[in-house]
């Protein structure tokens, strides 16, 4: 597919961007004769310092590799664009929100625990961090797929990162919360429990990097051309793949199938002009709104409810261009909260104040020093100059005869811009001390509230991961801490549910003071179902011994599938090709060893017939994406399929869809796939073997 060059940052990168050349070189340029041979004393001698040519080629290898980030180790990212929708001028003076702007940029999306070579699939809170190109210089969004975060006061996040991440006497576990020194803090840290609610919940595992939610969490300020100041909160809200995950069960398979999973299938879906696309959404806290607070909005552990203020979109993002080169893209940028814009400031949230000194200092030792904003894909696309000189691999040649401000020499110059950044002015009045906010102390409110919005599955879900990560856990004191003192103090049932899955019995020390919050229905998943089946991967199931497979039925339901721009692989034992029903040949995709259920979001097979249950691993195919909930049409003679479900004992419900030919089964199967999963069908499945 041929790349998208639409972009003032396109553009620049694309004058350091080399192709393949004709001939081998050196770094100084002189021609590379043998690259295979190293200088040797003679044939069958020591080879020799002089190698001149080994010893550079070598020498680079051995320091290709950086520190990788201490959080957000594993992430990929692409290039794209911003368009402006709305006018907010009223709001915000920053050039970026003219309607009908188009504004490139980078965005990157991680995981946070693992490290870089980890997996896509774990539980983990997912990192959103997008960095705008602006003509009035970059400004970088660093956001997560929760709008809350663990810790209040940036003084505690060197002290949840050292209890999320590998244990440091074992350095287990790898992309996992599961173990002890993360329950043992968040027992001790009930802050944490709001945060640890959307860890446990369905938004931890993500089906694609495309249906997750992004927020800036913190609060921020837009500022005017008048210079007032309004509170607001950034959302990133997918246009219309909604927000969906996986299964626990299926999320973990995949860790080991496929480790780049969410990482595939976002580099495909940009190949394949599926661009993943986001509505930029605002939650304006004007003074009316923030009255109707019972919490602090410069709380990072709290939401803003939708109820209390509503999003607002704003404009457009979307990711069109895959990069070039992953190392000088998605490993080299350099996303720092510091990088703010005329128009858009901070607010006294101290998670977010800690967060302005944290990423620019990390830069130094991952990127080696302070000039790291000259490297092309940091670099603004609008003109920038200043008297900062020198230092590590400095790029620029400065010219100039002064290198101070102010000065005569160079006339001047540069010169301070009227135009430049100005802090809002503040009032501030009160004691310098170490101190917390009283309107922080409320921890549990909100966490009840979210368990209060859930769906029954995303309850179960819930109930299951706690179970889960707490069973994983060695010091019992630690999970009966957890259950006694934070689930006791978030819902008697969860409290229960979950104790009874641990062997424990409660002994639950309430002491929460809550503040009753109504269920906020934007919190739950089954209110955000995309609304298309663009970009879903189907899987069409043939067993190769079978000779009533019918190829017209499987290039019908392709067909179908690619009207709705959505994907499908025929999978089958091996890649051998074998004669269909009407005597044409079929040539499979993948075999099923390779393209197991858990990579597909549903799956049709297209002959139902005895003789695929012959075929143990068609068997567990269909029986594995059962078990997942998903959605398995079937197609052929209607006795034929009854006696196909009856052996497998799969109950009918809204995701077993049968029917004589493609056409039957298509529209139920399309509406069923937009809903994702049939959930409720977990409440049956416990005597599926798979
Ligand atoms: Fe980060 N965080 N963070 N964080 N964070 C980093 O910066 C930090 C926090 C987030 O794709 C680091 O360049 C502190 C909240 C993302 O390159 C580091 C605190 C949110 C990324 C750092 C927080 C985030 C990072 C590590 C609490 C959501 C990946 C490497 C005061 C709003 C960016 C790096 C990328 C990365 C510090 C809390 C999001 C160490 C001190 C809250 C998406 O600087």
């Amino acid at each position: 597919m041929t790349k998208n060059n639409n972009n003032a940052k396109d553009e620049q990168l694309n004058k350091v961007t080399i192709g393949p050349s004709d001939v081998l070189s050196r770094n100084t340029g002189v021609g590379v004769k043998d690259d295979i041979n190293s200088l040797k004393s003679y044939s069958r001698g020591g080879t020799l310092l002089e190698d001149v040519f080994m010893i550079e080629k070598i020498n680079h290898f051995d320091h290709e590799r950086i520190p990788e980030r201490i959080v957000h180790a594993r992430g990929t990212g692409a290039r794209g664009y911003f368009q402006a929708t709305k006018d907010i001028s009223h709001l915000s003076k920053a050039s970026i929100f003219k309607v009908g702007k188009k504004t490139p940029l980078f965005t990157r999306i991680s995981t946070v625990q693992g490290p870089r070579g980890s997996t896509d699939c774990c539980r983990d809170v997912r990192g959103f961090a997008t960095k705008f190109y602006t003509d009035e210089g970059n400004w970088d969004l660093v956001g997560n797929n929760f709008p809350v975060f663990f810790v209040q006061d940036a003084i505690s996040f060197p002290d949840f990162v050292h209890a999320v991440k590998m244990e440091p006497n074992t350095e287990m576990p790898t992309a996992a919360s599961a173990h002890d020194t993360l329950w043992d803090f968040v027992s001790l840290k009930p802050e944490t429990v709001n945060t640890v609610m959307w860890l446990m919940s369905d938004r931890a595992i993500p089906i694609s990097l495309a249906h997750i939610q992004g927020f800036g969490v913190h609060t921020y300020r837009l500022i005017n051309e008048k210079g007032d100041s309004t509170f607001v909160k950034f959302h990133w809200r997918p246009v219309d793949s909604g927000t969906c995950s996986f299964a626990w069960d299926e999320c973990q398979k995949i860790a080991g199938k496929d480790t780049d999973y969410n990482r595939r299938r976002l580099h495909e879906d940009i190949e394949n002009g599926d661009y993943p696309t986001w509505d930029l959404c605002l939650q304006i806290l004007d003074d009316e709104t923030l009255k109707k607070f019972d919490f602090d909005h410069l709380d990072p552990t709290k939401i803003v409810p939708e109820e209390l203020a509503s999003l607002t979109p704003i404009g457009r993002m979307v990711l069109d261009r895959n990069p070039d080169n992953f190392f000088c893209e998605t490993e080299q940028v350099a996303f720092c909260v510091s990088h703010i814009i005329p128009g858009i400031d901070f607010s006294n949230d101290p998670l977010l104040q800690g967060r302005i000194f944290s990423y620019l200092d990390t830069q130094m030792s991952r990127l080696g020093g302070p000039n790291f904003n000259e490297l092309p894909i940091n670099k603004p696309v609008c003109p920038f100059s200043n008297n900062q000189r020198d230092g590590m691999h400095r790029h620029t040649i400065n010219n100039t005869k002064a290198n101070y401000f102010p000065n005569s020499i160079d006339d001047g110059k540069p010169k301070e811009d009227p135009k430049g950044f100005v802090s809002f002015p503040e009032k501030v009045e009160g004691l310098k001390a170490r101190v917390r906010s009283e309107t922080f102390n409320d921890h549990f409110s909100q966490a009840t509230q979210f368990w209060n919005s859930m769906a029954e599955y995303e309850k179960r879900h819930i109930v299951s991961a706690f179970t889960f990560e707490l069973s994983k856990v060695g010091r019992k004191y630690i999970r009966e801490r957890v259950v006694n003192e934070i689930l006791a103090n978030i819902d008697d049932t969860l409290c229960d549910q979950v104790a009874k899955g641990l062997g424990i019995k409660p002994q639950k020390k309430k002491h929460a003071q809550k503040i009753p919050q109504k269920p906020s229905p934007a919190l739950s998943q089954s209110n955000l179902l995309p609304n298309n089946i663009r970009a879903r991967r189907v899987a069409i199931l043939v067993d190769e011994h079978d000779s009533s497979v019918s190829d017209k039925n499987i290039k019908a339901f392709a067909q179908l599938l690619a009207n709705e721009k959505a994907r499908s692989k025929v999978i089958s034992s091996s890649l051998a090709s074998f004669k269909s029903i009407e005597g044409t040949e079929i040539v499979p995709d993948e075999p099923m060893v390779g393209s197991p259920s858990i990579f597909f979001d549903a799956v049709y097979v297209p002959s139902a017939s005895q003789e695929l249950l012959n075929n143990g691993d068609a068997v567990h195919y269909i029986l594995e994406a059962y078990k997942h909930c998903k959605v398995i049409a079937f197609t052929g003679p209607s006795a034929a399929t009854a006696a196909l479900l009856k052996h497998l004992k799969l109950k009918s419900d809204a995701g077993i869809i049968t029917g004589e030919t493609p056409a039957d089964v298509f529209d139920n199967f399309k509406l069923s796939l937009k809903n994702h999963r049939i959930w409720d069908r977990e409440k049956d499945i416990q005597s599926i073997p798979a």
